[in-house]
Order: structure tokens, then sequence, then C-alpha cells
């Protein structure tokens, strides 16, 4: 087979690259490891910024999003027994989040993708990168049994963090920048309305919770935990006793407690890669790098990338120029960054982190009543939270 752009991994920023490139005239072949339904069971971020909601919408996919995402124009902090909300729009001049969940967001591309005809292969096997140093480079897999051998003039690895794109570039052209943090974040998925009209991120001496929603009657729930916490010994009764404890009486009072649809934990981690292009293969999303989800940027940062290389790919190909492409590493780097910066800075202020010293607490607090304090502060807080230009 031959494509001009072979793109590994269907998650978002596999299908928001191959949508772009579509719109660019580029043909693109999407090679994906699970199927298409094993894609869509995963749950996992729920807040876009306006710039991931103007890429959708340029990209026409925007009838499901504008009918049933939800428009957020604050959400609250909560610590120890204060709250404060963090009014957006007020603080970024009338800018605000969408949420929308990320599973309905690969919904609505993995459609449009299907009917323009566009190709994905799914289930492809033991998919392997070649000559990537090379101007010919090409990807082997297996599908349906069948050994392949897709020719490209690029690869676009993104098939997330633990994909086989970024373990192909060998170690010494790669540098790795990370840091684990030592708890997770059991979540739960539940069918009864969410507690509060808004979003609220509480800092609570039992460990940090959030109350997230997919819509009015879905929420998403989620309780600071051991990194390797075990569910079993969580049941849904545990669990909001616990959500309860950590959250202000009045938004405890309002949880209200159903069976949940899904319960996992996910560990977290800053991870940044660099640089993010080796010869004609190119690293986007979470493949390249990893927030924690305090700040909400996973999702926005790998459509951010997906946007990037695609403007640096319809330059080389509509526009003859290599300037693109020979940036894009650099100009996706300086924002992922800012947003490396931001998830770690919120994951800091909102944790309880058991080596923390009493200093460090204060350090906490201070932080927190700073906040309270200075318009400034939150202007900082806001603008990096409904995300910083493309
Ligand atoms: P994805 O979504 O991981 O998609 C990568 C795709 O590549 C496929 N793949 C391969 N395909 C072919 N060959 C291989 N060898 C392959 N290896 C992997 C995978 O099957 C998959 O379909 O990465 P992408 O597109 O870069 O999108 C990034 C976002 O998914 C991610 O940043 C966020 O979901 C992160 N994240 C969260 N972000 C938030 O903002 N809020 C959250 O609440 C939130 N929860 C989460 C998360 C990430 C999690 N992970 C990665 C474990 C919860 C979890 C559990
Ligand atoms: C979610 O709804 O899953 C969610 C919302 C905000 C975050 C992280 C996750 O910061």
């Amino acid at each position: 087979m031959r494509t001009q752009v072979a793109i590994i991994g269907a998650g978002p920023c596999g299908l928001v690259l191959g949508a772009l490139l579509a719109q660019s005239g580029i043909d693109a072949l999407i090679i994906e490891r699970k199927s298409g339904a094993y894609v869509l069971g995963r749950i996992r971020a729920g807040v876009l910024e306006q710039g991931t909601v103007g890429i959708l919408e340029s990209l026409g996919l925007d009838g499901r999003l504008k009918a049933e995402g939800l428009s957020h124009k604050g959400f609250a902090l909560g610590f120890a027994n204060r709250s404060l909300r963090i009014d957006l729009a007020d603080l970024t001049g009338g800018k605000q989040v969408t949420v929308y969940g990320q599973t309905e967001v690969t919904h609505d591309l993995m459609d449009a993708r299907a009917a323009a005809g566009l190709e994905t292969l799914y289930e492809a096997d033991g998919v392997e990168l070649h000559e990537f140093a090379s101007s010919k480079p090409y990807v082997t897999c297996k599908h349906n049994g069948m050994a392949l051998r897709i020719d490209c003039d690029f690869i676009a690895g993104c098939d997330g963090f633990h994909g086989v794109a970024r373990a192909s570039v060998p170690k010494v052209a790669l540098q790795e920048f990370e840091r684990v943090y030592p708890f997770g974040w059991l979540g739960v998925l539940v069918d009864v309305p969410p507690c509060d009209p808004e979003l609220i991120y509480a800092s609570h001496e039992r460990g940090f919770a959030l109350c997230s929603m997919r819509s009015l009657t879905r929420s998403r729930y989620y309780l600071q935990c051991r990194a390797d916490e075990d569910l079993s010994a969580w049941p849904d009764a545990r669990f909001y006793d616990e959500l309860r404890r950590r959250l202000d009486p009045q938004a405890a009072a309002h949880v209200v407690a159903g069976p949940s649809l899904e319960k996992s934990v996910a560990p977290l981690r800053s991870y940044v890669a660099e640089p993010l292009r080796f010869g004609r293969l190119f690293l986007a999303g979470d493949a390249a790098h990893i927030v924690p989800p305090t700040g909400a940027k996973g999702l926005n940062l790998a459509v951010g990338d997906a946007y990037y290389l695609a403007r640096a790919l319809h330059e080389y190909y509509r526009e003859g120029s290599d300037s693109g492409i020979n940036h894009y590493s650099a100009r996706a780097l300086d924002r992922i960054w800012k947003a490396e910066r931001f998830s770690w800075w919120m994951t800091s202020l909102l944790h309880r982190f058991d080596h923390y010293t009493p200093f460090e607490t204060r350090m906490q607090a201070a932080e927190f009543g700073y906040l309270e304090q200075s318009r400034a502060a939150r202007i900082v807080l806001a603008e990096n939270y409904v995300g910083l230009p493309l």
C-alpha cells in the first residue's frame, strides 16, 4: 500500500490529524492497534478548550458538540473549608471551556472519517516503523492475518504514551523529562446529575477530589488515591463517603450516589520527549508528552499538536515549503512546556503529598490565599485553563 502520511494511532490526535490532512487534500492512512469499539470504550478527558472547539468547528464536526456540549464560564477551587470561584469568562475577556467527553469527540471524528470514505486499519498487529531517517519510510503490520507494507512520505506517531513510534527512535536521539507523582486518580462515571452546575477542584487534607460531568445527567468524579490502589477495595459506597468528606458541606449534600458505570485508576505523570521530529517521523499527542489531568490539558494538547503538524504538512505539500516541518518540533514544544508548567502547578497546589514538610503545606495555603486576594493571580490561572493561543 502507499499513502502520503501514515498515522499510527486512532486516538483524538491521529483522528484530528487525519481529518485536517483530508481537508488539505493530503492522503493519509490511520493504523490502530485496537478495535474501534475498544477505542470508544476508554473513558478519559472531558474538558475542551475554545481552541480545540474551534478546530473541530473548522472540520464541520461541531453539530453534536454544539447541541450536547456544556459551556462552562467558571469553576470552583476548594481549599480546606474555603471555596473560590474562578470566573473564566470575566478573567479572560469572555472565554470559556466546553464539557464534552473525549469519547464523544472520538465518536464524531470516527463517524466523519467513515462517512468520507477515509481508511483506518483497526486491529493492526505488530506495527513497525522503518527507514524514517531516509526519504522512503515505511510501516509494516499484520492486518486480518495479512502482512502489510505501507510506503509513505512521512510517519506521524500519534500512538499514545505506550506506543511504538517513540520506542522506535534511537535512545541517543531522544531527551526525556519526567516526573512521576506518588499518587493516582480513582475515577467513577455515574448516571446521576452532577452535584454542582460547574466543576469543583477540591484540595483536602485527606487528598484531592474533582467533581466533573459529561452531561446534566452523567457525573464524573475523581479521588486522589494511591498509585497502586486496589479497585476492589473501593465499592461505590466507600467512594461516595470519601468524596463527600473531601467536599465543602454544600457540595457534599448534593452528591447523588448511583451505581458506577466505570471505575478506574489513572497514574499521574509529567513527561516530555524532545525533539518531536526524527527525519520523516513526527511525534504528537501523548506519544510525545503526558500531563497530570489536573489542568485538563492532555486531550487539548494532543489536538494542538495535530493542528501544528497538519499545518506543517499543508505547507510542505501545498506550498512546496519545508519551513513548517522544520519548525514543527520547536513550535509544538513551546506550547507543550507551558501546559506542562500549568498542569504541574495545579497538581502541586491541590494534592496531598505525603513527603511534604509543614513548610510546603504552608506554601500551598499561601498560594491559595494569594489566588483569593489577587485578580492578577486568578487571571494567570484562568488564561492557562481556557488554553493558551495556538
Ligand atoms: P491516545 O488517546 O492514547 O491514542 C493513541 C492511540 O494509539 C493506539 N496505539 C497503537 N496503534 C498502533 N500500533 C501501536 N503499537 C499502538 N500503540 C498504541 C492506541 O490504541 C490509541 O488508540 O493518545 P492521543 O490521541 O495522543 O490523545 C491523548 C489523550 O487521549 C490524552 O491526553 C488524555 O485522554 C489524557 N487523559 C486525560 N486527560 C484529560 O485532560 N482529562 C482526563 O480526565 C484524562 N484522563 C487520560 C485520562 C489518559 C489516560 N491514559 C493515557 C491511561 C485517563 C487515562 C486512563
Ligand atoms: C473529566 O471530566 O474527566 C475531567 C475534567 C477536568 C479535569 C480532568 C478530568 O481537570
